[in-house]
């Protein structure tokens, strides 16, 4: 498993929050999400074996915001 954090740009409610969680937790080997309105970050443990960081921050600007 590998951890990482991904800075995420313009969330602005706890909605958001729930759908930056969401659209990485429907990704192919994601383990763990945990979503911070305060920080503006997304840590996220995921298999690297199925599914790649950039995949990971591509999900998070299809549904509408910032991924870096
Ligand atoms: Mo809050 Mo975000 O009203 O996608 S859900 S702005």
């Amino acid at each position: 498993m590998e951890d990482a954090v991904i800075k995420v740009g313009g969330m602005s409610c706890q909605g958001c929050v729930r759908n930056v969680t969401g659209v990485l937790q429907a990704q192919p080997g994601v383990e763990q999400v945990d979503v911070s309105l305060e920080d503006g970050v997304a840590r996220v443990r995921f298999d690297a074996g199925k599914v790649a960081i950039e995949q990971l921050r591509g999900a998070v600007e299809d549904a509408g915001f910032d991924a870096a």
